[in-house]
């Protein structure tokens, strides 16, 4: 397959590092120059831009984290005048305010390889209609998407999120033959081009889904439905957008765009840098950004690093998919539970559920109650007894308290009653929070 950018995608890996050390040395210089927060961090450790030779001292460099974005807000942490910014994106989140990043013309050109290099990737040329179907507006993702199309050459199909006939329509007219968008809402597409029985109508070959995690049986339910392979984007706003890392044909993990970004995985509790292989918080440096650049920013993002050589080619390290969040772990009762699990088990359910489900935490007398709606299939809704209904809501808890630890209480809910999104699924309601 061909690769957008091979001199650097495949670049030795000595010769890399030394690209990187290159970049970090002089980034960590420039940001002790022009960001007073990174210059305050630098100073209570004692570190001088001179003490960091190269990628082997990244370690020592004090962490970045959400809440900085959040009392620098908006523009406290650029690195350049606001007239060398060219664009801002913002994002949201679960809680809190919203967090705003900057970028320059050279950002936003970096940005448009990164996602081209994607594209790329997974065999797609000037010949492609690439269908972007995440947000476009603050939200990252559908301008990361729409820029990458056009840097590829293919015709990009800015149609962004919601409107799910007109998106249907668009998809059939216009010959749209990469779509992209979050996973839950190509399910979504799915079931409903499904029952609109066009499925043979498409010409989709490829999906890029990403923003959120999801799991390989979802991946392929949505190959099933859509008629196309689904690949997995990975990125976050913060660091740039969709594209930090991206699947290749062998979809083996997602390769780390490591000329400009250098990850790492340490222990959430201790900060350590655990070693290849381990699980723990994946963390990101910014080696070329100009306009907003993080040094050793917490993701909060469980992930694991494989450097083992890709059969693809491409020298840049691999990520797995991240298993959650440290920040959306639910503890009930004691016992971690990340939404991801109980995904994966409905999913194994077979032909009675679908995926769409919808935890809800509470708390009574002092003990936290657990339930899990599921939406049935129509199939069973139509003709399923109650004691059908109840047997299959049963052994839904079973399976439940044998992989979490913990048995919820399990409600099927009629198809299509809990609400859908357009971008990323609300999963979790905890109304703890609001006690
Ligand atoms: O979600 C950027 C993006 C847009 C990525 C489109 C891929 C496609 P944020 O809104 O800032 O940015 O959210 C970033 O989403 O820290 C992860 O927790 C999660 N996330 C993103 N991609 C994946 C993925 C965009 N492929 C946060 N798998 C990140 C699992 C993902 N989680």
């Amino acid at each position: 397959m061909k690769m957008w950018q091979e001199k650097y995608e495949a670049m030795p890996r000595e010769e890399l590092k030394q690209l990187q050390s290159e970049r970090l040395c002089a980034q960590v210089k420039r940001m002790y120059e022009s960001v007073k927060l990174f210059r305050k961090r630098m100073d209570e450790t004692g570190l001088k831009p001179s003490d960091i030779k190269g990628v082997e001292d990244l370690h020592k460099l004090p962490f970045s984290y959400k809440q900085d974005l959040r009392d620098y807000y908006p523009y406290g942490l650029f690195a350049v005048p606001m007239k060398d910014i060219k664009r801002v994106h913002a994002s949201s989140g679960t809680t809190g305010k919203q967090i705003v990043v900057g970028y320059t013309d050279n950002d936003l050109g970096m940005w448009a390889d990164c996602f081209a290099r994607m594209l790329a990737a997974i065999g797609c040329d000037e010949n492609d209609f690439v269908h972007v179907g995440y947000g476009l507006g603050l939200f990252t993702g559908g301008f990361g998407a729409h820029d990458g199309a056009v840097r590829l050459g293919a015709t990009a199909i800015p149609i962004s999120a919601g409107n799910t006939q007109r998106q249907i329509q668009t998809m059939i007219d216009f010959g749209s033959t990469v779509l992209c968008c979050t996973p839950s809402y190509a399910m979504y597409l799915g079931e409903a081009i499904e029952e609109m029985g066009l499925k043979d109508q498409l010409k989709l070959k490829v999906g890029i889904f990403g923003a959120e995690p999801w799991t390989e049986e979802m991946r392929a339910q949505i190959e099933e439905k859509l008629n196309l392979k689904a690949y997995d984007i990975y990125g976050l706003s913060e660091i740039m957008g969709p594209g930090v890392s991206f699947e290749c044909e062998y979809q083996c993990g997602m390769h780390v765009n490591e000329d400009h970004f250098i990850p790492e995985i340490i222990d959430p509790d201790t900060g350590e840098v655990l070693p290849e292989g381990e699980w723990g918080e994946l963390v990101f440096t910014t080696i070329t950004k100009e306009g907003f650049p993080l040094i050793r920013y917490r993701t909060r993002d469980i992930c694991s690093l494989t450097y083992e050589k890709c059969k693809c080619g491409r020298t840049f390290v691999r990520m797995r998919k991240p298993q959650g969040r440290t920040d959306d772990m639910l503890i009930i009762r004691g016992v971690n539970v990340f939404p991801s699990q109980i995904e994966e088990v409905l999913l194994k359910v077979g032909e009675t559920v679908t995926p769409n489900y919808q935890i809800v935490v509470d708390r009574e007398n002092n003990t936290d109650t657990f339930l899990v709606n599921v939406e049935m299939s129509e199939e069973l809704f139509s003709d399923g007894s109650i004691k059908k209904i109840a047997a299959v809501e049963k052994s839904i808890s079973d399976k439940l308290r044998s992989t979490l630890g913990i048995g919820p209480k399990v409600c099927l809910v009629n198809p299509k009653s809990i609400e859908r999104s357009e971008g990323k699924a609300k999963r979790v309601i905890d109304k703890r929070k609001l006690k």
